[in-house]
């Protein structure tokens, strides 16, 4: 279990995102203040956004834009605002060359003869808990451009996860987390919106060892393979053989939501391929802006990700919008669904 570091504690450091970032870089020289300014683009966008969805019941965001996005779903307002935001703050760093958005049909490639990085996002996951007051979150993710002068194309981000150079999230809840990693551990902060400032409150984020929950939507198991039925009754408790950890389960419909929980109080995320309407099993959750980013996060904590077969990092993505299944969290648990998926259920 991680012991917050208490922001403001008398005698306690208070160490904003930016200081933290900053640090970070002195231990990557390869690091340049451009790409901590990246990262606390980040940030700004998480503050605007967060501003928004405190206000939305107020405001006349709530509710459908309109039209469908390249997902097939029908786009929220809350989506729009979200990705606006989003693409607004990047397309004006200097720093980024392309954009790839769960929002947008293809990438956006952004003018300019010296722009190293890539970045993907997820603008506003868990919006289908927009009209509920459930959580929600941005999930976002890093690379670096192999030419920061050529014209932004689909080949600077259908690449593999463990190609990331940072990735993070941002959890609006009671209050707003960011959390993020450049490949030196996971640190959690808090904002202070009284401040405006992300304060440090979770340095060195690991999985706990003894994990608690599985998070699933158990509404589709029917159409799980009987591998995975097999393994979610043994996280049940209800398969003796190994050793049943006899989890509870937790499921808020929002994946960094249902990440979060499992990340500091430990346990397991799945979501298999399901088959709908009789097509071949496939997964939901995307693999560029989604999965990848919260697999390095994972594999950063001390967790691990996969598909059942490949470990999310090492997945080479062909289309931009690639749904992959995902089982991330607690390692041992991952683990134990490779082990359950190569074993045919009798
Ligand atoms: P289901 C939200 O729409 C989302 O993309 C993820 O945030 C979440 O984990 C998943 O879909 C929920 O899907 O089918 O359980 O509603």
């Amino acid at each position: 279990m991680t012991n917050p570091t208490r922001a403001g504690d008398a005698g306690g450091q208070i160490v904003t995102v930016e200081r933290h970032i900053r640090e970070c870089q002195g231990s990557h020289p390869e690091a340049t203040g451009r790409f901590s300014q990246l990262l606390y683009d980040f940030a700004l966008a998480g503050k605007l956004i967060a501003h928004a969805l405190r206000r939305a019941g107020m405001m006349d965001v709530l509710g459908h834009a309109g039209n469908v996005n390249v997902q097939g779903e029908e786009q929220k307002k809350l989506d729009v605002y979200s990705n606006d935001t989003l693409v607004e703050v990047f397309r004006r760093s200097g720093r980024v060359g392309v954009i790839a958005s769960e929002e947008e049909d293809d990438v956006l490639a952004i003018d300019g003869d010296d722009r190293p990085y890539a970045v993907v996002f997820d603008p506003l996951d868990g919006s289908s808990n927009t009209e509920v007051n459930v959580s929600l979150g941005t999930i976002f993710g890093v690379y670096r451009r192999a030419d920061a002068s050529a014209p932004g194309s689909r080949d600077d981000v259908l690449r593999p996860g463990r190609d990331l150079l940072a990735a993070g999230y941002i959890l609006y809840g009671p209050c707003t987390n960011l959390v993020y990693s450049v490949g030196d551990g996971v640190h959690g902060f808090t904002l202070d919106p009284d401040c405006g400032e992300f304060l440090l409150t979770h340095e060195s984020i690991r999985f706990p060892e003894k994990p608690k929950y599985f998070s699933a939507n158990q509404g589709g198991e029917t159409t799980w393979s009987p591998e995975v039925q097999r393994y979610v009754r043994w996280l049940r408790g209800m398969e003796s053989e190994p050793a049943s950890p006899k989890l509870s389960s937790r499921y808020v419909g929002t994946l960094v939501v249902d990440f979060h929980r499992n990340l500091i109080d430990g346990g397991v995320f799945l979501y298999p391929a399901v088959s709908k309407k009789g097509a071949p099993p496939k997964g939901k959750l995307r693999q560029l802006y989604e999965l990848a980013p919260l697999a390095f996060l994972a594999e950063q904590a001390g967790g691990a990700a996969s598909n059942g077969v490949t470990p999310t990092l090492d997945i080479e993505p062909t289309e931009l919008h690639q749904r992959e299944a995902i089982f991330i969290g607690d390692r041992g648990l991952v683990e134990q669904a490779d082990a359950f998926l190569a074993q045919p259920a009798s």
